[in-house]
């Protein structure tokens, strides 16, 4: 029987279960060469975690790691259930949440490592959490893509943490609603395969594996969104890598001014701050939001279940 040890949390709707314990040693390599060794030689502990029967596409997977650097309060490396993240807002969040939860950290600024550069989060003193990503632009503006049964549209490029294409309310046409999700999930993952199919992609043929609708602005927002993630789910949460590709994209239009606030809700109406500093030229995005703790628990995986290791697609 292996044991994994989890703190689960959500971050506006959009759950993190972190791996505290139980997976195999990733050695002491960056965390993006324990991404790697992850992905390559144990691929099925993330599965185990995040996959039915235990977990389900929603769950954002979180493995605890020992810093390279003494500075660093930790380092992480994401997954879900297609495979691993670069970077994860709302994940973040959830595992600055956690490991204060947890006793390992208390207010004040905080560097976490992750596989695309090292993030700073603050825990502030209201239990809100404010993370300044890594830099993030936009790599195209405005491509055409024809997208079978729904003719063509026109996205941004972008990074933030993750690849995006980005498309506005006009362009799109659809109903950014929590009661229209199948639809909006049909519509991004026909247009999310026409991007592959034409060969749009991220900066050196990176694959585009987010797709973000938006609409609004709304009561308390100046914009609400529609995510979705790599395989079929969408994002509870507004997407924290996601709202730092469109602050990247709001930067390269002169539309967001450098400290200006922008707030972005999810399609269920959770709310992250955002805004950036420009420093050397890069847009830093920062973002601001809410996790709670939802559970402790240890997952066991049982040898003689012949699901142990997950129901594989
Ligand atoms: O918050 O960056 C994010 C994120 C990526 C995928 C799901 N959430």
């Amino acid at each position: 029987m292996h044991r994994i040890q989890v703190i689960d949390s959500h971050t506006g709707g959009e759950p993190t279960r972190l791996v505290i314990g139980g997976f195999p040693d990733l050695g002491g390599g960056s965390m993006a060469e324990r991404k790697a060794l992850l992905a390559r030689d144990h691929d099925k502990w993330r599965a185990a975690t995040v996959l039915e029967p235990r977990g389900s596409d929603v769950i954002v997977g979180a493995l605890l790691c020992e810093p390279v650097s003494p500075d660093a309060a930790a380092g992480v490396i994401f997954f879900n259930n297609t495979g691993y993240l670069g970077m994860c807002g709302h994940g973040t969040i959830g595992l600055v949440v956690s490991l204060a939860h947890m006793g390992r950290i208390g207010v004040g600024e905080h560097r976490i490592e992750t596989p695309v550069g090292t993030v700073n989060a603050t825990l502030h003193d209201d239990g809100s959490v404010s993370v300044r990503n890594v830099p993030a632009y936009r790599h195209l503006a405005q491509v055409a893509v024809d997208v079978p049964g729904h003719g063509r549209v026109h996205g941004d490029v972008a990074w933030g943490g993750n690849w995006f294409f980005l498309v506005s309310e006009r362009e799109h046409g659809q109903r950014v609603a929590s009661d229209n999700l199948a639809a909006l999930t049909r519509y991004t993952v026909a247009l999310r395969a026409a991007l592959a199919a034409q060969g749009i992609t991220g900066a050196e043929g990176a694959e585009i594996d987010h797709i973000e609708l938006f609409a609004g602005p709304t009561h308390d927002a100046d914009s609400r969104n529609f995510v979705l993630c790599p395989g079929e789910a969408y994002d509870r949460s507004p997407c924290g890598t996601g709202t730092s590709a469109k602050i990247a994209c709001l930067a390269a239009d002169g539309k967001l001014a450098p400290g200006e606030v922008w707030r972005q809700a999810s399609v269920i109406g959770s709310v992250f701050e955002a805004s950036y500093a420009l420093v050397d030229g890069q847009v830093i995005p920062i973002l601001r939001g809410r996790a709670h703790v939802s559970a402790e628990a240890t997952l066991l995986v049982d040898a003689n279940d012949p699901f142990a290791w997950g129901i594989r697609p």
